[in-house]
């Protein structure tokens, strides 16, 4: 048996957290958790990410467990710090990322008396994580870390919050901690509804697939499978990496105004198999499809979801799939996809440019298409560019798409930094809106800083975008939907990063290659047209005036 000495809480906290494979602690430091900043510091296998704003460490943490697969940590200091965090939290829980949040608290004794920067973290953060948990004993921070690891990575993956009060992780406590964190469960199926699916899928005519990123580490498995059956394929909202884009049984993507002759395939199944995927809003179009006349049946490692299933095999999805093509399939005769992935073809080709007073949207993907290897890892924030780069990017391999299926505003440079520091070998892009842009960017500084060379692309028109397309629509107004003209360029030099501005297309190639062949993180930022507010509504047919007026 070792000898065991002692250690502060705070430092056998962070090393129950390495042992668990974690490598990444993303933070704005603070004096409530000076042990675990040290802990971190210090350890050989560690690194310590410190960010310019607790959002900017949320969406890094989320992006890079996203990328990896294995939990990343998000820290930050009592309330203020808490909640500054929270959108990467949130980002985490609607998308399905395992993450482990800790916070640092109020000294113990003075828990419930409104101290400085007290928040109940507890009550704060439960409705935005599997699990929020404040830790009031020293003896008991490693048994709290492996049970939030558990849950974070079990069943439905997703954000749990453990709150350190200063004077806990300051403690003396056993070392080396003794842990016992289970390995991430994988549920096989039951051969009984193994069979059950086979038949299902042999007597359908058109059943189709919708992918979530439950099925993300199963893109080989699923290939196989869909290949096996016949079955047409269609990717979750911001799930479009999960299925090879140009493979002839890819449908499209389920995602926000998704063009009707992509949905027909959907429409018309008599059979839906979803795959590893929470069937949210977006995907579902609204919750309308399936309908309710159609049979679902699905595959997860977690028994719940909001829709009506006819039956829930509550297994992973890898081992689901691999006993199904164990089982000799004998592949549907006479379904046809043909139809159906021209339709993607078409719909994600990129146009011949429309008349323009700046550049097209449009064009901007289309330049990204030739300057960037195909398996580059695009990031991207939320806002109406982004439905240019679902449209038009195609997304043939694995893990090259970081998307917050919650529209966070804010992810996508915070998300490509975290992105290049967990794959150094990857071209990593983040696309973003001027909106969004100017609500993280400020990590520019800190992707210069840790030798990040990430590409930021903006699609500058002036304006929250999407916010000023549904005044349109709907009140023929807008409010509070103009932005003011900031020279990106100059921002990102200031940070240490390149920058360009681009206000002609033809300069579009150029600038991207230029900014690629930087040796450290680029900016190029693009002068988009306002009114081509998307892949096929112009504003001003919308609203009855121009954006800008
Ligand atoms: C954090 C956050 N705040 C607000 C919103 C609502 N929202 C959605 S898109 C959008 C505008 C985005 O503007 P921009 O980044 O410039 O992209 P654009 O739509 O102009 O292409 C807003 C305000 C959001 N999704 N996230
Ligand atoms: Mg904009």
């Amino acid at each position: 048996m070792t000898a065991r000495s002692t250690t502060k809480a705070g430092y056998a906290a962070v090393e129950v957290l390495a042992r668990a494979g974690v490598r990444r602690f993303y933070a704005v430091p603070g004096e409530s958790f000076l042990e675990v900043l040290d802990a971190v510091e210090r350890h050989p296998e560690l690194s310590l990410i410190s960010t310019r704003h607790e959002s900017g460490a949320g969406f890094m943490a989320e992006a890079d467990a996203k990328l990896t697969g294995v939990p990343a940590v998000a820290m930050a200091t009592r309330g203020v710090g808490a909640s500054n965090l929270a959108i990467g939290v949130h980002t985490a829980m609607q998308d399905s990322t395992p993450m482990v949040v800790l916070l640092g608290h109020v000294e113990s004794g003075f828990l419930g008396r409104e101290a400085f920067q007290e928040i109940d973290l507890a009550a704060f953060y439960g409705p935005i994580t599997k699990w929020a948990s404040v830790v009031h004993r020293a003896d008991r921070v490693v048994e709290h870390i492996e049970r939030g690891l558990n849950i974070a990575t079990s069943g439905r993956p997703g954000p749990v919050m453990i709150a350190l009060p200063e004077d806990v992780g300051g403690e003396d406590v056993p070392f080396p901690p003794q842990t016992s964190a289970a390995p991430r469960p994988r549920p096989a199926p039951d051969p009984e509804e193994v069979r059950y699916i086979a038949n299902r899928l042999g007597e359908a005519q058109r059943p189709v697939i919708i992918v979530g990123e439950g099925a993300r580490e199963a893109r080989d498995e699923l290939v196989a499978f869909a290949q096996a059956f016949n079955t047409g394929v269609y990717a979750a909202f911001r799930r479009q990496d999960v299925f090879p884009n140009e493979h002839p049984l890819y449908l499209g993507h389920l995602t926000l105004a998704t063009p009707p002759e992509t949905l027909r395939a959907l429409e018309e199944a008599d059979l839906v198999l979803v795959v590893g995927c929470r069937m949210d809003e977006v995907t579902t179009q609204s919750y309308e499809l399936p309908r309710s006349d159609q049979v679902v049946i699905r595959i997860d490692a977690d028994p719940g979801a909001a829709a009506p299933f006819e039956r829930t095999i509550v297994a992973d999805a890898r081992s689901t799939l691999s006993a199904l093509i164990a089982r000799i399939p004998t592949p549907g005769q006479g379904r046809d996809w043909g139809t159906a992935h021209r339709a993607y073809l078409e719909s994600s080709s990129i146009p011949a440019g429309r008349p323009a007073e700046g550049i097209d949207p449009a064009q901007v993907v289309a330049a990204l298409r030739v300057a960037l290897p195909e398996d580059a890892l695009l990031a991207n924030d939320a806002g109406n560019f982004a439905g240019f780069v679902h449209r038009y990017w195609r997304y043939n391999h694995p893990r090259t798409q970081l998307a917050p299926a919650n529209g966070a505003m804010g992810y996508g440079v915070p998300a490509a930094v975290a992105a290049k520091l967990a794959a150094p070998e990857r071209t990593v892009v983040a696309c973003c809106g001027d909106g969004g842009f100017l609500m993280t960017g400020q990590e520019l500084e800190t992707a210069v800083r840790l030798g990040a060379q990430i590409l930021v692309v903006v699609f500058r028109n002036g304006m929250h975008g999407t916010i000023a397309m549904h005044q349109a629509r709907e009140l023929g107004r807008t409010a509070g939907t103009r932005i003011g003209e900031v020279d990106l360029a100059s921002f990102a030099r200031s940070l240490g990063a390149q920058g360009y501005t681009v206000e002609d297309a033809e300069d579009l190639g150029p600038a991207l290659e230029q900014a690629l062949a930087s040796n450290t993180a680029a900016l190029v930022d693009v002068v988009t047209d306002p009114d081509l507010i998307s892949p096929t509504a112009r504003f001003s047919e919308l609203a009855g005036f121009e954006p800008q007026q």
